[in-house]
């Protein structure tokens, strides 16, 4: 059975200078951290330096498919050219500090309804992963597409609808990313078995609870999704993606920091996990 590797994402922290959140995670015993794709919030050399100092891989660089010029299935081409141009960015992230694998979305943030006919979003969107997957496999890069619940886009809501995607772009170094918090809201059945389904796509995994706090806050029952993972051979990270409880977490974390998103829930949901990996291994 492979050893579950644990990441914790930045994005939980905020504004908190970079440095405090690597030593946390660092601290409570993480094997990677996960960064956000915005190349201007860090000193990348800098953290490549610092990680490694600290023990602490890079997991992912998780994109930010937000706002102008990031939507790879627009019906306007310069929008779809400067987001490839975006993904492109962010795989020179994952180059620059040993990042496996870059996150990406094939619409744009809180865009939920269909910018032209859905068939030409899908090829749009399939042409536009393909060329950021090219890009990033001739540097050693995976891509990962996250299907995101329906108040974020109408276009990839499941794993299957991920799947689907990964499988019409055609390259060997994209697959999908189960995301356990959106997971939730738009799957049929087990998470674990919708997991299963798809498990040859599968090159990594966000963990948040059901209200997107740490694991044990909410009601999404972990074991099962873990054993999966150990039964399905699963060799990635799980990272920690926790956000405050709001329509746009991300600038809520930001403006009003949620103190327990740092010490109290980057020491639990480790712990809270291993524990579940004990239990299952034991
Ligand atoms: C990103 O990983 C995610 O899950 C989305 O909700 C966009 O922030
Ligand atoms: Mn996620």
């Amino acid at each position: 059975m492979n050893r579950i590797r644990y990441a914790f994402s930045l994005v939980a922290y905020g504004d908190e200078p970079v440095e405090t959140g690597l030593e946390r995670i660092a601290r409570y015993g993480y094997d990677a951290v996960e960064l956000i794709g915005e190349s201007e919030k860090y000193d990348l050399a800098g953290v490549r330096l610092r990680c490694a100092d600290l023990g602490l891989d890079v997991s992912a660089i998780c994109s930010m498919w937000i706002g102008n010029g990031r939507d790879l299935s627009s019906a306007d081409p310069a929008e779809r050219r400067s987001a490839v141009a975006y993904g492109h960015a962010v795989t020179d992230m994952a180059a620059t500090v040993g990042a496996p694998t870059v996150v990406v979305c094939p619409a744009r943030l809180w865009r939920v309804t269909p910018s032209g006919p859905t068939h030409d979003e899908r090829a749009w969107a399939v042409d536009g992963i393909r060329q950021v997957a090219e890009y990033a496999g001739e540097r050693g890069v995976q891509v990962t597409i996250e299907p995101w619940n329906r108040y974020e886009t109408h276009l990839v809501n499941t794993v299957a609808d991920a799947a689907g995607f990964a499988r019409e772009v055609g390259l060997s170094n994209v697959g999908v990313l189960p995301d356990t918090f959106h997971m939730n809201i738009e799957e049929t059945g087990q998470l674990s078995e919708r997991i299963e389904e798809h498990s040859s796509f599968v090159n990594h995994v966000h963990f948040s609870d059901s209200n997107r706090g740490a694991p044990g806050t909410g009601h999404i029952d972990f074991a099962p999704i873990v054993r999966t993972l150990l039964e399905i051979g699963y060799d990635g990270y799980v990272t920690f993606e926790l956000l405050p409880p709001a329509a746009d977490p991300s600038q809520f974390a930001t403006k009003d920091p949620h103190r327990r998103f740092r010490d109290p829930y980057t020491r639990t949901s480790i712990a809270y996990l291993k524990d579940i990996v004990d239990d299952l291994t034991q």
